[in-house]
């Protein structure tokens, strides 16, 4: 029988040689807030608290009372640790400073507390996903410049998959590993250890209904995703999975190697996905598994965030997935492609 680990012990024994308690009990603190979402999102058809709360966010969508209660559970699991200086939430307009009456901590947290939000109501898998980052200056009291840090510099990021089963799944920099939420004992525990992207890939996720209002390089790809571009095929063919969650969307292909496209689009010129906290977090963990992470151009770890809710093109996944979009894109562009890094 193998040795069983809970979350706690494994950060533990794999905590960062510059974390004190600091650090590893705000990991705790979002497991926590995991256990406390999954509770109440495994319920969801059963108290009154499907449907919508009548509020809209800062994303002008119709808050579902489960987002309220998400973001709410977050911000009181971490507001008074005093391992915190700022938070940014996807369900707040402005970023979210420490009270006066707590001890500000060295730390950053920026979460989408429930993406996916538009599923609950049908029973498809959810999500949180959250970065760490430190303080850019430890003396003072959180600004946004705290929060308006590259994605390169997150020194801790993860999400939370509520499925068939409840799953953690972060990285502080060390391989990525995913933990199992056991509703009995209420412990998260190791159940895949050094999470990598499988060779050759499985899925594409994308929504097709936009495919009009896409590049011709963007159209392209997709064709070549198909197998119907022409160019050298696939070693495997890519089926299409897609659901409209992304942390769902993303863990699947993390497990079975693929791609998730959020493309721009007429509509949307920057895309949908969030870069402080959908894209950046996702864009750690897929590097730390073998993967990379493009806004169609470059590593959306490199791009300087000038606002705290902006959005990115968003294209994450098999590396040689990855590169062969910004290849299209580059020439659709008349740039030169030479230089990009082999598909490898
Ligand atoms: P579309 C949910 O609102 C979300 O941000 C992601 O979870 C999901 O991948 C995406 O939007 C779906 O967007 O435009 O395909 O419905």
């Amino acid at each position: 029988m193998s040795k069983i680990v809970t979350i706690e012990r494994f950060i533990l024994e794999y905590q960062p040689d510059y974390a004190r308690g600091e650090f590893t009990n705000l990991l705790y603190d979002i497991a926590l807030a995991a256990k406390v979402i999954a509770h109440k999102t495994n319920r969801a058809g059963l108290t009154d608290i499907l449907g919508r709360a009548g509020a809209t966010n800062i994303q002008g969508e119709q808050q579902q009372k489960l987002d309220v209660f998400a973001d709410d559970i977050i911000f009181r699991v971490c507001d008074h640790t005093g391992r915190l200086c700022a938070m940014a939430s996807e369900e707040r307009e402005e970023i979210i400073c420490i009270p006066e009456q707590f001890k500000k901590g060295s730390y950053v947290l920026v979460y989408d507390p429930l993406d996916g939000s538009s599923n609950i109501d049908v029973n498809v898998s959810i999500g949180t996903i959250f970065g760490i980052y430190r303080c850019v200056d430890w003396d003072l009291r959180g600004r946004e410049e705290d929060v308006l840090q590259a994605g390169r510099k997150l020194v801790a990021a993860g999400y939370v998959l509520y499925g068939s089963s409840t799953m953690l799944v972060y990285t502080t920099g060390q391989g990525v590993h995913g933990f199992t939420l056991d509703p009995e004992l209420g412990e998260f525990l190791l159940s895949h250890e050094n999470m990598r992207l499988p060779d050759p890939p499985a899925y594409y996720s994308v929504n097709h209904a936009y495919y009009h209002r896409w590049s011709p390089a963007v159209q392209r790809y997709m064709r070549w995703l198909q197998g119907s571009e022409g160019e050298e095929e696939h070693a495997k063919p890519l089926s299409f999975r897609y659901i409209g969650s992304l942390v769902a969307d993303f863990h699947r292909n993390l497990l079975r190697g693929g791609i998730f496209c959020y493309p721009a689009e007429t509509k949307k010129p920057n895309g949908k996905i969030r870069l402080l906290y959908e894209a950046n977090p996702l864009a750690f963990l897929i590097e730390q598994a073998g993967g990379y992470a493009s806004d169609g151009a470059n590593s959306v770890l490199d791009i300087e965030p000038t606002e705290l809710h902006q959005r990115t093109p968003f294209y994450a996944g098999n590396r040689s997935l990855v590169y062969q979009l910004e290849r299209y894109l580059r020439e659709e562009a008349g740039q030169p492609v030479s230089d990009l890094v082999s598909g490898g």
